[in-house]
């Protein structure tokens, strides 16, 4: 084990990889809204299906030119990433950008593999070559990876996921992300490259793309349409309020030791099915709705294959090392996220038009009951 450098880390030049994703651009809001931020976000992103640039509109407004970039290309394609890091003197990395959704990973894992490992391995290589000086690294390089507690697998009625728990990874997209946790931490042993690594459980708030459990439930309540739950709607999931997630992540960018990674969760537990009758209710008392006549449209449709039961996350190490803990209760979370999409339809229909559009219809015309 390499001897952990200094902890504190004060970033200039961030590159947020995915920056026009769900996460990112929380992660991009909450960083140009701190004040403990004067630096420049450079946000790096290929815009698949899942990166929405308008989703930045206003920060483009604010700080485009300034404090704000947005440079479009894929985290494995060497040369391009070499110009980012190169013209934009970066000297912190916040890795964000994957293949992201576990139903696509069963129907396409080629792209998993690219994305999440190739392009992984590809940034690693890149900032060990711009961060090298003397016979190690410049002094306040920091390269943040972000992953999930989908690499620990999948738990019974008891017992938490720790930073100890041996990974065992059960679908293609768990697979690709613990190929890449590996990456990150071989990099930080062989070669020293100063690295922090956070697995986070569900998050769930603004801009989440409409193909996950929660906002696929609220889009699909307010038009009326089924609630196709999996299996027998008893897999538990811990959900954390996505901007607790950015707040975790810039304390251990800051904060944390290099070579240590951090879980991170919410400490709130729910089985889906229950999640979706709550979130009913909630989506009833804000329009008017009928509750029962929302419940009505749930239906039980084919179980993911290899579905994990229970994800449950022991943050304790984060808290103690770094003091971070989750601030949003589910129902506030929930209800800010109803209400996001209740004023949000334009970002909506732009984000479920054209390639997203098209993917669903070849995938999912004909959805199995
Ligand atoms: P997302 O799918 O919403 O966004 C992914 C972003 O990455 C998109 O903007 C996309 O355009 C970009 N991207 C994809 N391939 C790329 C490539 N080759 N090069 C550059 N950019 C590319 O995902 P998210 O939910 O925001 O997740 C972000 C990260 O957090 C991922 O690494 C994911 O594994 C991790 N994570 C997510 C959750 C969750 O609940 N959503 C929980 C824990 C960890
Ligand atoms: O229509 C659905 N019906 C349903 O019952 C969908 C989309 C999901 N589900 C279930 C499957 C899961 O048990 O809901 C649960 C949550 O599903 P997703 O929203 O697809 O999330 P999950 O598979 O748990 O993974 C998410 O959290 C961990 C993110 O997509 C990952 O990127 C992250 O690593």
């Amino acid at each position: 084990m390499r001897e952990a450098g200094s902890a504190r880390c004060e970033p200039a030049n961030v590159l947020v990889t995915g920056g026009a994703g769900f996460i990112g651009v929380n992660f991009i809001r909450y960083l140009l809204g701190r004040n403990d931020f004067d630096g420049r976000v450079i946000n790096y992103d290929a815009l698949t299906y899942a990166g929405n640039p308008a989703s930045l509109a206003d920060i483009e407004r604010e700080w485009g030119g300034t404090r704000y970039f947005f440079v479009r290309g894929d985290v494995a394609d060497r040369e391009a990433v070499d110009r980012v890091l190169g013209e934009h003197a970066i000297d912190t990395i916040v890795h964000f950008a994957a293949e992201s959704h576990v139903d696509r990973s069963i129907v396409g894992p080629e792209a998993f593999v690219r994305t999440n490992v190739t392009g992984t391995f590809t940034l690693l290589e890149a900032a060990r070559a711009a961060w090298q000086a003397g016979g190690g690294f410049r002094e306040g390089v920091r390269f943040h990876h972000i992953s999930t507690d989908e690499v620990y697998g999948s738990l019974g009625e008891t017992g938490y996921f720790t930073e100890e728990t041996p990974y065992d990874p059960r679908s293609p997209y768990s697979a690709s992300k613990a190929a890449s946790d590996h990456l990150v931490m071989a990099y930080w042993h062989t070669y020293g490259l100063p690295v922090t690594l956070s697995n986070c459980s569900n998050n769930y708030g603004p801009y989440h793309f409409p193909e996950k459990l929660i906002p696929l439930m609220i889009l699909n309540m307010l038009e009326g349409l089924e609630l196709p739950v999996y299996g027998d709607g008893r897999n538990v999931r811990d959900w954390l309020y996505v901007e607790d997630h950015a707040a975790a992540v810039w304390d251990i960018v800051r904060g944390g030791w290099p070579g240590q990674k951090y879980n991170v969760g919410g400490g709130n537990e729910w089985e889906n099915l229950r999640l979706v009758e709550r979130l009913a209710e909630i989506v009833a008392e804000r329009t008017g709705m009928s509750a029962e006549a929302i419940r009505a449209k749930i239906t039980f449709v084919r179980d993911r294959p290899g579905h994990d039961r229970r994800y449950a996350i022991d943050c304790s190490k984060i808290g103690r090392e770094l003091g971070w803990r989750p601030s949003v209760t589910f129902e506030e979370g929930l209800a800010r996220t109803v209400d996001w999409y209740l004023g949000n339809g334009d970002w909506v229909r732009e984000v479920r038009s054209g390639e997203y559009r098209r993917w669903i219809e070849r995938n999912y015309g004909t959805r199995e009951q």
